[in-house]
């Protein structure tokens, strides 16, 4: 998606240039890992940036909005779900190389965390909407009212860049199920936030068509996979990881699970998704993981699994990103072996 520049404007440099170990060596970084009350002085390594106010965020877990609901934090690991292969990505590179359009500003657009600070996601709401019963939920409360879990997952984004994230939520199962939606719904569609003055892409990067939206097919919200995520590594989600509310869903690419979501629409057909939208020929509806269909510009029979500052490994994408046995079933159709770039 980074490499979606269609009208850069201000945006000078490429983040796909930029390699996770240049990123990480930056001024940000060093910060979060406490290696200094660094001051304003060292400004000049980092990069770019503009100049930051005395209220910005200290590093990228200093983002963890202070009225996030705490009860259940940590929750207990469902042992179901299992990443055998991978070490747990460490939680700094998890929460500072992030891909979130709405903060994009200056510089590189991995670098979201500084770029945080007026967004505000509690108090929120969820509001229903569509072939359900009309509805509006305030995230906190529904948060407080479910029982967390934690699940380790991979997460594989469709730059193939991937990590192994312990994210806390509950099934997105349980969501639809309060929904109460219609019995003629099929899919259903997710909207983000939409507040510019809170959200600096928004405000600047008119050329997309905010808000982001996605959706599913009804089948694929209630496999037993797809998660709403409301924190990870045993805490709330940072802001720049999609608070108040995310949604995770290990067998697709990182952009099908939308961030920051406020509001869940029911419908009979299909529903138009962000990307898709933007750049139809590289960005399908499905966007399952697989190693057999590569995007029409790169390979996707591989990938650049982080782990920690500055280490990465190239690893081979799973079919269905290790997810084969829980949703094979959905996609009898999936190439199995190497089927060129179409888009699905
Ligand atoms: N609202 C919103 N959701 C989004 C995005 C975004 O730009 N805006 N980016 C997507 C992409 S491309 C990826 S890879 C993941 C990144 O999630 P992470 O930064 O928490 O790893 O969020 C997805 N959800
Ligand atoms: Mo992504």
């Amino acid at each position: 998606m980074a490499n979606i520049i269609l009208r850069p404007g201000w945006q000078i440099k490429e983040s796909r240039a930029t390699s996770l170990s240049a990123y990480l060596n930056r001024r940000a970084f060093v910060k979060a890992m406490g290696l200094g009350s660094i001051g304003l002085s060292t400004m000049s390594l980092g990069c770019s940036q503009q100049a930051r106010s005395a209220t910005d965020p200290d590093g990228p877990l200093d983002t963890i909005p202070d009225d996030a609901p705490r009860e259940g934090y940590p929750a207990p690991r469902n042992p179901a779900y299992e990443v055998p292969e991978r070490v747990i990505t460490d939680r700094l590179v998890t929460s500072s190389y992030n891909n979130f359009y709405e903060f994009i500003n200056q510089g590189d657009l991995k670098r979201v965390w500084p770029h945080t600070e007026q967004y505000n996601p509690f108090p929120g709401t969820l509001t229903v909407g569509g072939l359900a019963e009309k509805q509006t939920l305030d995230i906190a409360d529904l948060i407080r009212s479910v029982d967390l879990e934690e699940r380790l997952y991979r997460f594989r984004c469709v730059e193939a860049w991937s990590i192994t994230v312990p994210w806390t939520g509950f099934p997105l199962a349980k969501l639809i199920e309060r929904c109460k939606p219609r019995n003629n719904a099929r899919f259903v569609k997710f909207i983000c936030v939409n507040r510019p003055e809170e959200l600096p892409g928004q405000k600047h990067a008119h050329w997309y068509p905010w808000p982001y939206f996605e959706g599913l097919r009804m089948d694929e919200a209630l496999n037993e996979l797809a998660f709403v995520a409301t924190g990870l590594y045993g805490e709330p989600l940072p802001k720049q990881n999609g608070s108040p509310l995310r949604l995770v869903l290990p067998w697709k690419y990182g952009y099908k699970g939308p961030k920051a979501v406020v509001r869940i629409e029911f419908a009979r057909r299909q529903p138009a998704t962000f990307w898709n939208e933007l750049q139809p020929r590289e960005y399908g509806f499905l966007s399952n993981v697989n190693p057999n269909i590569p995007h029409p510009r790169w390979s996707q029979a591989s990938e650049r699994f982080l782990s920690t500052e500055g280490v990465e490994e190239r690893m081979p994408t799973m079919m269905f990103n290790g997810y084969d046995e829980w949703v094979q079933e959905l996609y009898p159709d999936a190439p199995r072996s190497y089927a060129g770039p179409i888009i699905r």
